[in-house]
């Protein structure tokens, strides 16, 4: 904000700075790299690729880029020191030269007046006006050159003490203020490679001066004149797009070494298609698979055309005279995407800030569930906000507290996690409160009860990750065990572990390398407190540790090295999955398969079903006769004939008749028997109609709810594991889906 000026400035990232007034007309078009604040005369300055503007207060450009001034100071009483091409001078409000830019330096201005250096070394005053008074004085001479490369029409690269690589002329003096790190050789087009300070890579003319706007985000490597480039791909708004593992996504594409694009940025993959021969390069984007030849050509193939080369995919030679037609880009049909659903098993970010929240108020239930198993968990038991009670009901050995299969389960609960503001008086070392908690080598677990039925002693474990846990103590969360109650158990305990340690094979594990890897017991002491019963190496302490002590040890010794994975910014892999809604008509879609909202009868009906039947063609209908019909709720599959998916999917949705005749049921298992067809033939994306909405009448908000409800579970659950489209065929529709999304909760739309 500029309070004095009134404007906004508008901030979309790098490289998009702009300029609104109070209203949100735009002042300035959000492109340039930083916008200045106001100033005493009244002049906003902006800058772009090192060179300053001016906009006045009703907001007209007064000084343009076009003067090229690389330094604009403030205004004092009209004028302002500038600099262009290397040597500085006065410039007035309007941009005009106020005395000769024949200065090597200008300070800035002090007591109504500037401390100059000329060209010539002689130092002086120079006021507002442009008098230049000399003190007799001469300035020390300027830093040296160290290293000149070669002349090229009297220009050269050169590095200059504390600035950097530059270019100068033949009587080595800086033709303009462009630095850069590092200078490249000068390529066949005159044009020189160049890298910024900031890392980015470009190209700059003979003078100098850097090519247009284009900055990439690898080093331009040219072979032949050519050479791929990357840049991060951003979103609208301008942010850099990152991948879950926060690694940029880049887009790439074909730099000529005159700076123009033969392939301009627009793929997802760009290298050699054949590395050994290097004949032309192979792409891709999100649709198709691409030749790109020098000669500027391109061909386009189908995904199911290429083979892989170690790493690499490629178009092997028999199959290079099979692209598709140019005008395949025509044949794309790309429904408008209204809303993403993403399913992100864990998002540490999210968990922390949490977490953080909660020690500031520390009042709210814990509403926080993660879960990540190896079996199969009834999602409705742990939506959020509905959990209290939590952990897995473990059957173990009544003596011996650990867990029979490997499960990582973390619920944050009251019950399980009680915040208390950390104090600050106490030693963060001494401060950690680790009572209560089972220290593992893969997990953290805390005893949240114990239960004893028909002589078997259940213990309910909450199994955390062990940066989960670090994350909460450092939040000054404390991480608090319910009681353990049965006393036996610390007497059996102890018994147990003293036996298994003697046998040398203790758990009940399930495989050798799991044993392996779980393969420190935990013994519980008198108190309750567990320790370790061997040491890291295999060897019987003999000596119970203290819970702290077990944790710091393994926390600075095992988990540091062995488990780099589980840093804190990736320690759980967030694997997100898609649910698209999409608004569009179905029968156009390029998926592995579309549903058809089909009868009884499978032989074609109004709605969805006819249009997917007259698009599909005769042969569907002929391979539905074959299939003699399909109860409610559940689908059958056949092929998609003329359809531009491979698969139909029919499935018969119920006929609404006022919601308490099982139509939820049964419409959630035309979602799940749909998917569990995808799932068995291995298809990665299925898009689906609005089920029963139509002819048959069920209501549109409580259908997508229960769609939502059946997809998320068949997502979560792993029982289908691709990617999941709901095409809408109105805006209204994608509208009802997305408002669900939005309000709902462990899911984030995009
Ligand atoms: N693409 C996507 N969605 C569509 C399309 C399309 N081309 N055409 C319609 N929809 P309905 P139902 C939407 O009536 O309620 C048939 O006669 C439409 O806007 O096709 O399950 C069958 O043979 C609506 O939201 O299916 C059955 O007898 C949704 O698809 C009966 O209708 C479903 O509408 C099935 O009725």
């Amino acid at each position: 904000m500029l309070k004095r000026s009134g404007f906004v400035i508008v901030d979309k990232g790098e490289h998009c700075v702009g300029l609104a007034d109070k209203e949100g007309k735009e002042i300035l078009p959000p492109e340039y790299d930083s916008v200045l604040d106001f100033d005493e005369d009244g002049y906003v300055r902006f800058l772009r690729g090192g060179v300053y503007g001016t906009v006045d207060l009703q907001g007209n450009i007064v000084i343009p880029l076009t003067l090229g001034l690389t330094h604009l100071g403030v205004f004092h009483e009209g004028t302002a020191r500038a600099r262009k091409n290397c040597k500085w001078g006065l410039v007035s409000e309007s941009g005009n030269e106020v005395c000769e830019f024949r200065f090597s330096q200008i300070n800035a201005y002090y007591n109504k007046r500037y401390k100059a250096t000329c060209l010539d070394g002689t130092v002086g005053y120079l006021t507002e006006d442009g008098t230049f008074t000399p003190t007799g004085r001469k300035a020390r001479p300027s830093p040296r050159l160290s290293e000149i490369g070669e002349y090229h029409d009297g220009i050269a690269p050169a590095y200059l003490a504390r600035v950097g690589w530059v270019f100068i002329d033949e009587e080595q003096n800086r033709v303009n203020d462009a630095a850069y790190l590092r200078i490249g050789k000068r390529l066949g087009s005159g044009l020189y490679p160049v890298c910024k300070a900031s890392g980015q890579y470009g190209l700059a003319r003979g003078d100098g001066t850097p090519l247009g706007n284009e900055w990439f985000n690898t080093p331009l490597r040219f072979v032949g004149g050519l050479s791929p480039c990357t840049r991060i791909r951003r979103d609208k708004e301008g942010k850099e797009m990152r991948k879950s593992n926060g690694l940029p996504i880049l887009v790439y594409g074909i730099l000529k070494d005159n700076g123009t694009f033969l392939f301009p940025l627009a793929y997802r993959t760009i290298y050699w298609n054949n590395r050994l021969e290097k004949d032309c390069w192979y792409a891709e984007d999100d649709e198709y698979c691409y030749l790109l030849f020098p000669d500027g050509t391109r061909r386009t193939y189908p995904w199911g055309s290429t083979k892989r080369k170690g790493w690499y995919r490629y178009i092997p030679p028999e199959q290079l005279n099979n692209y598709l037609a140019d005008d395949v880009d025509n044949l794309r049909y790309t429904p408008e995407v209204v809303c993403l659903l993403r399913f992100s098993r864990f998002d540490p970010k999210a968990f922390e800030d949490y977490l953080a929240s909660k020690t500031r108020e520390g009042k709210k239930e814990w509403t926080y569930s993660y879960r990540d198993t190896d079996q199969p968990v009834d999602l409705g038991f742990y939506q959020q906000g509905r959990v209290l009670q939590a952990g897995v009901f473990l059957q173990c050995s009544p003596m011996l507290l650990r867990p029979m299969h490997k499960t990582r389960f973390l619920l944050v609960t009251r019950h399980a996690l009680r915040a208390s503001v950390y104090n600050e008086q106490v030693p963060r070392e001494l401060a950690i409160p680790l009572s209560g908690i089972l220290v593992h080598p893969h997990t953290c677990f805390t005893v949240v009860d114990v239960q004893s039925y028909l002589r078997t002693v259940q213990i309910v474990l909450l199994e955390m990750p062990y940066q989960a846990a670090v994350i909460a103590l450092r939040h000054g969360l404390r991480l608090q065990a319910g009681p353990v109650t049965t006393a036996n158990l610390q007497i059996d305990a102890k018994h147990d572990l003293a036996r298994k340690s003697a046998q040398g094979v203790h758990g009940n594990s399930l495989s050798p390398s799991w044993e392996q890897a779980m393969s420190q017991p935990v013994g519980i002491d008198p108190e309750g407190k567990p320790y370790p019963v061997k040491d890291r190496l295999g060897r019987e302490t003999g000596k119970p540790q203290t819970p702290a002590d077990i944790f710091l040890d393994f926390f600075s010794t095992k988990f540091k090295g062995a488990e780099e994975g589980w840093e804190e910014t990736k320690f759980m892999k967030t694997d997100s999955r898609l649910i698209k809604v999409v608004v569009g008509d179905i029968t156009r879609l390029n998926v592995d398969a579309i549903v058809n909202a089909a009868n009884n009868s499978l032989l074609g009906g109004g709605g969805v079903d006819g249009a997917i039947h007259r698009a599909a063609g005769k042969g569907l209908l002929e391979e539905c006769r074959a299939l003699g019909g399909c109860p409610t709720g559940q689908s059958k599959m056949t092929r998609a004939y003329n359809l531009p998916s491979n698969h139909v999917i029919h499935t018969v949705g119920p006929v609404w008749h006022g919601g308490s005749h099982g139509e939820a049921e049964l419409l959630s298992s035309c979602y799940e028997t749909a998917l569990r067809l995808a799932e068995e033939n291995k298809l990665q994306s299925v898009a689906f109609p609005c089920i029963s909405t139509g002819v048959y009448g069920y209501p549109k908000q409580e259908a997508a709810r229960v769609a939502l409800a059946a997809i998320s579970r068949c997502l979560m659950e792993e029982k289908y594991k691709g990617s999941v489209i709901l095409c809408c065929f109105s805006r209204e529709d994608a509208k009802v889906y997305e408002d669900i999304i939005q309000e709902q909760a462990g899911v984030t739309p995009v």
